[in-house]
């Protein structure tokens, strides 16, 4: 089913992109708070436009409140994301985990200030959620139905933005084309 295919890939997206950009406090148990965090996300974000769902996630993601993600507030993401993924059941088929610690393994072969870098267009040393989603053109629709539009979101550039092993990301993210879409006109 198209549509549940869609939920699980924006619940994926939903995680790479929490990765990226939600801190967390340092009095919250971070394991905990992620996956919580991360339940509530998908909840709201599976049919919320995408843009609804950043500006709700956003104020939970930017600790001092100043409207952008600073690197220590990242930084800190990515340590309570890895504490995450090491609370979850191994054994069970969890694609938010997986995801996550392929992000995590990307941002560490990378390295997390480079690709912070890489998404600061104005070089001022903080994320807007403008910077954070460039390569995404926002519509009603949810990250779900933008993540298989290949005109509202631009995964090269955004696989880029992670370095040499940023395509492997980006196409785990990407949703499969439909087979309608790429079959060759019948004749
Ligand atoms: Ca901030
Ligand atoms: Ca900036």
């Amino acid at each position: 089913m198209v549509i549940g295919r869609h939920a699980i890939r924006a619940g994926r997206l939903l995680a790479m992109l929490l990765a990226v950009a939600a801190p967390w406090t340092a009095a919250n148990a971070a394991g905990d708070d992620f996956g919580r965090f991360l339940d509530v996300a998908k909840g709201y974000c599976v049919t919320a436009p995408a843009r609804s769902c950043v500006n709700r996630l956003w104020p939970f993601a930017d600790r001092n409140r100043d409207g952008a993600l600073d690197l220590g507030e990242v930084q800190a993401l990515e340590k309570d994301a890895g504490a995450w993924a090491q609370t979850v059941d191994r054994k069970r088929n969890d694609p938010e985990r997986d995801t996550t610690l392929v992000v995590l393994m990307v941002l560490k072969q990378t390295g997390l200030p480079k690709v912070f870098d890489s998404f600061d267009a104005d070089r001022d040393g903080t994320l807007t959620p403008a910077e954070l989603f460039a390569d995404f053109r926002f519509d009603k629709r949810p990250f779900a139905a933008l993540a298989g539009d290949p005109s509202a979101v631009d995964w090269a550039s955004f696989g880029n933005r992670f370095g040499p092993i940023g395509t492997l990301l980006a196409s785990l993210l990407r949703p499969a084309p439909r087979r309608s879409q790429t079959a060759p006109p019948q004749h």
